[in-house]
């Protein structure tokens, strides 16, 4: 896949009033690497129609495209991959379905790290770094220090997660992360393309 430093995840309720392709282009226009449709309550047409507009739009401006979870979406409308948590289809079957698209996995511990890796997994998330109120079903922080044991040990690209904001996220950078995702600290911004151009100033010291 391609590089990247920058991913930033759709939560459409940190921006109420706001539509989800404006706040999402802004991010663009800030410099995200990579969009991720994330949404844990629409029904599937409201969904696929969410992921055609967002595809026309990372399309128009060279952006990848990930939808979380609905392999079926993200076929149907060709995004650039998939993301999938522990609990999702394994990723040997994925395989099998997306072929050649790009699949992230989600890890809370070494162990599933590792395993991601062995699988094929593109890339892997690493988290959640701090405590977060964005994913409900979400595991205890695994703190820096599991951001700096994958520095250490995995070889494919990994991208910190799960409470990053402006403010901590030098801390992150120093444990070794190189790219970072956000969901609350972007989207929920008055200025969305000026935080994703702050975080990329901050990550571009890395290399
Ligand atoms: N995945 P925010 S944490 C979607 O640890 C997601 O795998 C996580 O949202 C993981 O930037 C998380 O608002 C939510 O904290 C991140």
């Amino acid at each position: 896949m391609r590089d990247f430093r920058l991913y930033a995840i759709t939560g459409e309720q940190f921006h109420p009033g706001r539509d989800i392709i404006e706040v999402m282009e802004e991010a663009i226009l800030g410099g995200v690497d990579i969009i991720q449709l994330r949404d844990k309550t629409s029904e599937k047409p409201e969904l696929l129609r969410k992921a055609k507009e967002l595809r026309e739009l990372t399309l128009k401006h060279g952006v990848t495209f990930i939808v979380n979870d609905h392999i079926d979406i993200a076929m149907e409308v060709d995004a650039d991959g998939i993301h999938l948590g522990q609990e999702d289809l394994p990723l040997a079957e994925a395989r099998k379905i997306v072929g050649g698209k790009i699949i992230g996995i989600s890890t809370h511990a070494i162990g599933e790290a590792l395993l991601a890796e062995r699988q094929g997994a593109d890339y892997i998330g690493v988290g959640p770094v701090y405590r977060t109120a964005t994913k409900a079903d979400v595991v205890d922080p695994v703190t820096v220090s599991y951001v700096r044991e994958v520095a250490r040990t995995i070889k494919i690209p990994f991208v910190a997660i799960g409470g990053i904001k402006l403010r901590n996220v030098d801390e992150v950078i120093e444990a070794g992360a190189t790219r970072i995702c956000a969901v609350s600290e972007i989207v929920g911004s008055t200025d969305v393309k000026g935080t994703c151009e702050a975080f990329l100033s901050k990550l571009n010291k890395t290399r």
